[in-house]
């Protein structure tokens, strides 16, 4: 009742009914939530895409990288083929090397070469050095290029007694015209072993033979014994660039009498540096050259570095055999520059002694040509004196005026035509 009368004074009570499928603040949950819901899918889109965009730079970084490391790895390749190339093309020429190649044969024209172009060994180079400087290293460096294998022939580390010297011929049967001459034993520098290489020098000590230096005497070209051809023609010092005389100069003053020996011979030495990988420091190599030369009397010009051939390095080095060749081209450039000037030498010698004995004719009374004469043709002396009674009346007292007036004297004279001759053959 009571709820009658409100309700008559207040009017009936509104009831709103919450339409909770249709609740604004749930709508706006929803959307909220949707809307974070498409913010993580964009952030997870964004993130994927990310990353795939990364995985494509990742790939084509890596693609990059193989691509140059295959171009590097080509070049590498191209390099080494063209060192290969240049190796073969330089040791082809080696191998047809023919004495006068190097100077050209119109060089030699004026000079008798005929014992150089027929000896088998053509130039022979001789290797000198401190022991352990490298030299049968640098030996087989040269046949393991020449020959193209992996191991050289000649021994190693194999000094043997002081006071012996070793001498052995390599790279003689590779068919070229020029040999490679290993020395062995070579400790002090001392007056013994200067003798020993004037021995080896003028070929006297032979291949494979062994010289006991007591014995040893010196020798020289007019003594050598031999032919030219068995003598060195060119000479290569070989030191090692980690040796401790070189670098504090001891060797300067050990090698003086070899550089002594060799300058008025005219024997300009190629100087070899090998252990050039154990240099640490690339800026050293100038002052190394400068000791070298000033210790063997090289120019720098003549002075090489090399790094020989290791037996345990099997893997064939372009570099270390062009190196090895150019040293060899250097040795027979020298090699035929010395023939030619010793053999210069001795012409102008026989030349000299020549112009001596026409000189000596020149002033020779008429009665001392003749019986120079009528001892070296066996005629009479007394055959002799009517002619020398007839050319005296005539003021021809020195075999120089008989010369001088020979055309006018050659058909006046009473002579036989045979006596004539030997008159001719004797003056001109
Ligand atoms: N690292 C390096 N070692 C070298 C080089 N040349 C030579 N050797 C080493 O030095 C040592 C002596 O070398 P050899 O060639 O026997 O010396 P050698 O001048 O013939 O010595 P003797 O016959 O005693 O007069 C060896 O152990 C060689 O392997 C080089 O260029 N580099
Ligand atoms: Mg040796």
């Amino acid at each position: 009742m009571g709820n009658k009368l409100v309700n008559a004074v207040l009017g009936e009570p509104k009831v709103e009914y919450v339409d909770k499928y249709n609740d604004i603040t749930a709508k706006k949950v929803r959307e909220a939530k949707e809307q974070k819901a498409r913010e993580l899918r964009e952030q997870a889109e964004r993130e994927r895409r990310e990353l795939q965009e990364a995985e494509r730079q990742d790939k084509e970084k890596r693609r990059q990288k193989q691509q140059q490391e295959e171009q590097e790895k080509q070049r590498e390749e191209e390099r080494r083929r063209k060192l290969q190339q240049e190796s073969l093309d330089e040791r082809k020429k080696l191998l047809d090397y023919n004495f006068g190649d190097k100077h050209g044969l119109r060089n030699f024209a004026s000079i008798d070469i005929r014992d150089m172009q027929e000896s088998d060994r053509g130039i022979r180079i001789g290797l000198f050095g401190p022991t352990g400087s490298g030299k049968s290293c640098l030996i087989n460096t040269c046949e393991r290029t020449m020959k193209v294998t992996d191991k050289g022939s000649c021994e190693t580390q194999t000094s043997g007694a002081e006071g012996t010297i070793m001498v052995q011929e390599y790279l003689d049967d590779i068919g070229s015209k020029f040999c490679l001459i290993d020395t062995r034993g070579f400790f002090n520098y001392n007056v013994d072993e200067y003798l020993a290489m004037t021995n080896i020098v003028y070929g006297r000590i032979k291949p494979g033979e062994m010289i006991d230096l007591k014995g040893a005497e010196e020798v020289d070209e007019d003594d050598s014994w031999d032919t030219f051809s068995h003598w060195l023609h060119a000479i290569v010092i070989v030191l090692s660039a980690k040796d401790p005389l070189l670098l504090n100069g001891t060797h300067t003053t050990n090698l003086n009498t070899i550089r002594e020996f060799m300058r008025p011979r005219g024997i300009a030495p190629v100087t070899v540096v090998t252990h050039v990988d154990q240099v640490k420091d690339e800026s050293q190599l100038d002052q190394i050259k400068t000791k070298a030369s000033a210790a063997t009397g090289s120019s720098p010009s003549h002075v090489f570095f090399i790094q020989n051939y290791h037996p345990e390095h099997n893997e064939r080095d372009f570099n270390i055999e062009l190196r090895a060749m150019e040293i060899l081209n250097f040795a027979l450039v020298v090699g035929e520059r010395y023939v030619k000037i010793h053999k210069q030498q001795q012409q102008y010698e026989a030349e000299e002694k020549q112009a001596a004995a026409v000189q000596f004719i020149a002033k020779e009374p008429i009665e001392d040509f003749f019986r120079r004469l009528s001892d070296t043709r066996r005629i009479p002396y007394g055959k002799i004196e009517p002619v020398i009674a007839r050319l005296k009346e005539e003021d021809v007292t020195t075999a120089k005026l008989l010369r001088d007036n020979w055309d006018d004297l050659e058909a006046e004279l009473p002579i036989s035509s045979r006596m004539k001759t030997y008159i001719k053959e004797a003056l001109f």
